[in-house]
């Protein structure tokens, strides 16, 4: 049986993976930040809250990493926790840069020391890429990242590349774009709307407020990218892929798909500030744009090319961006009945 090490293992990845790798017979260890409602509500939902070993872990202090290594034995250690929600970064940009980018040194320096025997995963992500540089963005895209999210994102990133070349680590990067689920953290735009709209759908009456509507996204689901992480991890070879659906959409695109999920049929009126999107069966106004989410720097376009992935790990995303707006939209109007 293998032994894995999951940080994060209460967010939205590490449940998915927790419960890819128990179904795959791993004993499954995580780490969750020690905090006043020890509840663990996606491990729940999946079903393997009593299937995994909880242990106290903090990104942000290194000798808690270095105990945390030294006493749980592990073949594989996946690196899910950070600070993840980008909009929030440029009012925690010193917290973030330790979470999302120091904590990866401390915890590959540490498996150096004890473990170096341990594969190793960092959870590294498209918005590196920020301004993008290239259509699709791929493993060799130059990185230009906008947020100081993105910044911290690429110390990880790099780092990782050079302990696995500097002392031939195991020790892999996934360069994700953004996959999402019903289990997604709500202040992400996906949930948020489909948040908004099933409360809409139940008789609510508040439209739903966003930021910027023309932004672009590659959105997969979620349980198809702990598969392509844990893929990863069983190659003879540590390297860097990019997982990726291949297939852009609008912020407005999303929306429409959920709704329409939701039995709405929109009608958009406007432009940026005064965009607004009625549902004409109701007459109800469904979305208002509110400027104060509008980000300080924007990443426009995100389009992954997954084919490195494809042709050496044989993974590919299953859920399109229709399927998985569908999914999310269902699974709020559900849980309202
Ligand atoms: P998530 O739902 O926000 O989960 C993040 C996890 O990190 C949570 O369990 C959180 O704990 C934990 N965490 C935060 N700060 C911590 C700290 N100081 N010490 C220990 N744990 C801490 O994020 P996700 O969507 O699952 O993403 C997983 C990883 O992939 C993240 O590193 C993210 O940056 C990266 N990524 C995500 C996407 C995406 O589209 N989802 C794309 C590319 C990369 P609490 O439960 O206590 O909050
Ligand atoms: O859903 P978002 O907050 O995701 P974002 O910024 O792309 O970050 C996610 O994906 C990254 C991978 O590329 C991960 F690394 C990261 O951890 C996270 O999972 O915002 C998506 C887009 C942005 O362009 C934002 O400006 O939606 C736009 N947006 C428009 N209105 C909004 C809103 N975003 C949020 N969160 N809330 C809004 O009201």
């Amino acid at each position: 049986m293998k032994t894995a090490f999951i940080t994060g293992i209460t967010g939205q990845d590490g449940a998915y993976l927790a419960k890819l790798l128990v179904d795959k017979g791993y004993e499954v260890h995580g780490g969750v930040r020690r905090i006043s409602q020890p509840e663990s509500p996606r491990l729940e939902a999946l079903g393997v809250a009593d299937k995994v070993h909880l242990h106290e872990f903090d990104l942000t202090e290194q000798n808690n990493i270095f105990r945390t290594i030294r006493d749980i034995p592990m073949d594989e250690f996946y690196n899910l926790a950070a600070q993840s929600f980008v909009g929030a970064s440029w009012e925690l940009p010193v917290y973030t840069s330790e979470a999302d980018g120091m904590a990866v040194v401390r915890i590959l320096d540490t498996l150096r020391t004890l473990r170096p025997e341990t594969r190793f995963y960092q959870a590294s992500t498209s918005e590196m890429f920020g301004l993008v540089q290239e259509v699709p963005q791929k493993e060799t895209t130059r990185l230009y990242p906008r947020s100081p999210y993105g910044v911290a994102k690429v110390l990880g990133h790099h780092m990782t590349m050079n302990f696995r070349e500097s002392f031939g680590l195991h020790a892999s990067s996934g360069i994700l774009f953004n996959h999402e689920s019903p289990l997604r953290g709500k202040e992400f735009v996906t949930r948020k709307i489909t948040l908004g709209l099933a409360a809409l759908a139940r008789s609510g009456d508040k439209p739903v407020e966003l930021g910027n509507m023309d932004a672009k996204r590659d959105w997969g689901f979620a349980g198809d990218y702990v598969e392509g992480m844990w893929r990863m991890l069983q190659q003879d070879e540590a390297d860097d892929y990019v997982l990726a659906t291949g297939v852009t959409t609008t912020i407005r695109d999303f929306f429409t798909f959920a709704a329409e999920e939701l039995g709405m049929d929109l009608d958009w009126q406007g432009a940026a500030e005064t965009e607004t999107a009625t549902d004409r069966k109701t007459g109800k106004q469904v979305m208002k744009v509110n400027p104060k989410f509008y980000r300080p720097a924007e990443v426009d376009l995100l389009i992954g090319d997954p084919s490195k992935a494809r042709d050496k790990l044989g993974w590919e995303a299953r859920v399109d961006v229709r399927g998985l707006a569908q999914m999310m939209a269902k699974a709020d109007y559900d849980a309202l009945a």
